[in-house]
């Protein structure tokens, strides 16, 4: 590690340890070392040859809800087999030892839940729940499929009430996020003072405009990632590199501070 990275790092803890309450926004980048891939991936197999905004739309599901549903299950699978990594075991160790930290992901994946993070808000849903394409019970028309049969060639399961489809309980490009976690994340993101940004793009709105809002209400955000992103210039401290290898060196940095 550098000396100028070191020096960042050294940074970014006194203003983890000052803080009084931080938001972690987190991105498929923060899952990417636990062997998911992030949507900046190429897709592959039958699914390379569509983009992720082309197949997680409601309009890819009615059109074709085999392929669409093929490829959740493909995706099911590879978060089943996945285990968190340190950087998600980092962020669980932030959550304990801070006064007060949320974590605001993008992911659909449980890993900062199985990692111990315990206050987490999913802003685009989980992979791992289901429910009625019509929620015909009312919202959230949630169906166990674990304990249904049928017939697989037809992709997904009937919905066991109305007899229609059953999707992934994710958010769709052109969907509406659910709005007790939206909420959330903004009352956290305007009322703290960092805002740890880890794996992401910054290209999916609305969850890219939390670091401005942040930013905007006397927050410093300080940026976890490999490369440089659109929220870079937001970023009062830039740790480049895996979250995988610099969120534990923070949490080790964090806690030389106190003693
Ligand atoms: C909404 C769930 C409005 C599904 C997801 C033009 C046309 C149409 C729509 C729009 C448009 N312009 C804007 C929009 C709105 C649209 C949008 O933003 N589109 C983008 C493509 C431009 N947004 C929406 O549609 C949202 N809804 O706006 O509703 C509305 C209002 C009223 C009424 C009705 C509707 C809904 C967006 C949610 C979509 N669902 N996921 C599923 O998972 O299948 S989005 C999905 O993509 C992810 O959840 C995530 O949010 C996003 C991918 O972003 P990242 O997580 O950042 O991942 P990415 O791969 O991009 O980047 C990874 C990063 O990690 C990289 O920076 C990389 O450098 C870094 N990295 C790599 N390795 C590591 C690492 N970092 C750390 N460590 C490492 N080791």
């Amino acid at each position: 590690m550098t000396g100028s990275q070191r020096n960042n790092i050294l940074a970014a803890a006194s203003l983890l340890h000052n803080a009084r309450s931080v938001t972690v926004l987190t991105g498929a980048g923060v899952s990417k070392e636990s062997g998911v891939p992030t949507f900046r991936d190429a897709l592959e197999g039958l699914w390379a040859r569509f983009s992720p905004e082309q197949l997680a739309t409601s309009e890819a599901f009615q059109r074709n809800p085999k392929l669409v549903w093929d490829w959740y299950q493909f995706r099911r699978e590879l978060v089943q087999r996945a285990t968190p990594n340190p950087g998600h075991v980092a962020i669980a160790s932030l959550e304990k030892r801070l006064p007060r930290l949320i974590t605001v992901t993008q992911n659909v994946d449980d890993l900062h839940e199985r990692a111990g993070s315990q206050y987490v808000y999913h802003l685009h849903g989980r992979i791992a729940n289901n429910r009625c394409f019509f929620d015909c019970q009312g919202d959230g028309t949630y169906i166990d499929v674990s304990r249904m049969t049928w017939n697989r060639e037809f992709g997904p399961p009937p919905c066991p009430y109305c007899g229609r489809w059953v999707r992934p309980d994710v958010v769709w490009f052109g969907e509406s996020l659910p709005v007790d976690a939206l909420e959330k994340a903004m009352e956290s993101s305007i009322s703290s003072e960092v805002m740890l940004v880890i794996g992401t793009s910054g290209l999916v709105s609305p969850a890219s405009m939390l670091p401005s809002l942040a930013r905007d209400h006397g927050a410093v955000v300080i940026e976890v990632n490999p490369d440089d992103t659109p929220l870079t210039a937001l970023a009062t401290i830039k740790l480049s590199g895996p979250s995988g290898v610099l969120l534990p060196s923070l949490l080790q940095a964090l806690e030389s501070h106190a003693h």
